[in-house]
């Protein structure tokens, strides 16, 4: 078997994505999903002009050999674009692999350790009434866990959910000691509306210092929270410890990483509960079922990033992935607009707050190309984060 062709599809049906279609000469295709929020162009351009005219003629079944000779082979190693466009081909090859043994590719993958795949949803409001009702519906929508994010007093918007948009970033503002303040606050008054049992999660997005992260997990333990997600920028691995030491909120972290590298101390030292990549950033599905198999022997769950910035190609991977692995954690799933759903057709479902692949051959997702292009790529950015008196901060 031979890869005869492959292309770059992008589109914006609601928001960019980036997808890699590869074909082969006995006319069986794999999908894989390549999109960078707000970098878009970057992982598409990466593939289609060094990493297409590398893999024509090569034989699709041989899935770690390509990857290692895309990671190795390129000598500049890791990084997000990098890891997204070898991420795209990985993920489109166990496609391929799987439709042509017909089976859905979590039969590859060891076969289910689980009947479905358990979620978090998403809760916002500007202030505390705004968001007791948002997570009513998220509740209505079936979510068993929710994330919990919430206006500060003060400031302008509800951090951190902003979607990209525009040909500028958006400007946001931010003030770390009103945040520290006010989300004890907001989680006392969901507890309070809505008891022990729901378990809740809450992303504070880079934003904070170990000591500052420290407090906020410490002042968040009356409420028991699922876990405080990214309370660091993450790339201080060592700042984790002083977090560890002074809390037993549960933390999660990584969904910028792009390689095994970035978690080593986190999870040889124990200093995180969950590992948060997701297969389209993270080089495919092969490196982030290594990723899951070496947090399982410190007792490390997965919980795959899935914000909308997944395509459904990336996100019927992680269910895959999620149905298989023995240490699986939970799912985050924003869901996709209905056109998004149309552009990829797929047969992964969202059911009583839970997912499950389907029984499609592969990872169960097309792409409808017409569709596709009738929605082309639209110029996006994530916000930019500033202090009141105008220093940049993390977003
Ligand atoms: O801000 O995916 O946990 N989810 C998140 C996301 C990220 C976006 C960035 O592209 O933090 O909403
Ligand atoms: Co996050």
């Amino acid at each position: 078997m031979k890869i005869v062709d492959a292309t770059v599809v992008l589109t914006s049906p609601g928001r960019n994505f980036v997808t890699l279609k590869v074909e082969t000469d006995e006319g069986v295709t794999g999908l894989g999903d390549a999109t960078l929020n707000g970098r878009e162009l970057a992982a598409a351009a990466y593939l289609r002009d060094h990493i297409v005219p590398l893999l024509l003629g090569t034989d699709p079944h041989r899935i770690e050999d390509t990857w290692q000779s895309l990671y190795r082979g390129a000598y500049w190693r890791r990084g997000p674009v990098t890891m997204a466009a070898i991420a795209a081909v990985d993920t489109a090859l166990w496609d391929i692999k799987a439709k042509v043994a017909g089976l859905p590719l979590y039969q590859l993958l060891g076969g289910a350790s689980r009947e479905r795949v358990g979620t978090y949803g998403h809760a916002g409001g500007r202030d505390i009434p705004e968001l007791l009702d948002s997570v009513r519906a998220r509740l209505a929508d079936g979510y068993p866990a929710i994330r919990v994010q919430a206006g500060v007093p003060g400031l302008k918007r509800v951090y951190g959910v902003t979607s990209a948009t525009g040909r500028r970033p958006v400007v946001e503002d931010w003030d770390t000691a009103a945040y520290l303040r006010t989300i004890p606050k907001v989680f006392d008054a969901v507890r309070q509306e809505f008891g022990p049992d729901l378990p809740l999660l809450h992303d504070a997005h880079h934003r904070l210092t170990p000591n500052q992260a420290a407090r906020l997990g410490k002042d968040l333990e009356p409420y028991d929270l699922f876990w405080l997600e990214d309370c660091t920028p993450a790339e201080n691995q060592e700042g984790l410890r002083l977090v560890r030491r002074h809390t037993t909120t549960p933390l999660a972290i990584g969904e910028v990483f792009n390689t095994v590298f970035d978690y080593q101390t986190l999870v040889t030292e124990q200093l995180i509960d969950y590992v948060r990549s997701a297969v389209t950033h993270f080089g495919g599905v092969s490196p982030l079922k290594k990723l899951f198999d070496f947090a399982a022997q410190y007792q490390i769950k997965s919980a795959v990033h899935g914000p909308e910035d997944i395509s459904p190609v990336g996100m019927a991977a992680a269910i895959h992935l999620g149905l298989a692995i023995h240490n699986f954690g939970i799912q985050e799933y924003a869901g996709h607009t209905d056109l998004t759903h149309s552009v990829f057709p797929h047969a992964y479902t969202f059911t009583d707050g839970h997912l499950h692949p389907g029984q499609a051959p592969g990872l169960g997702v097309d792409l409808d190309e017409e569709l596709a292009a009738a929605h082309p790529y639209e110029p996006s950015y994530l916000p930019v984060n500033r202090l009141q008196d105008g220093t940049v901060h993390d977003w």
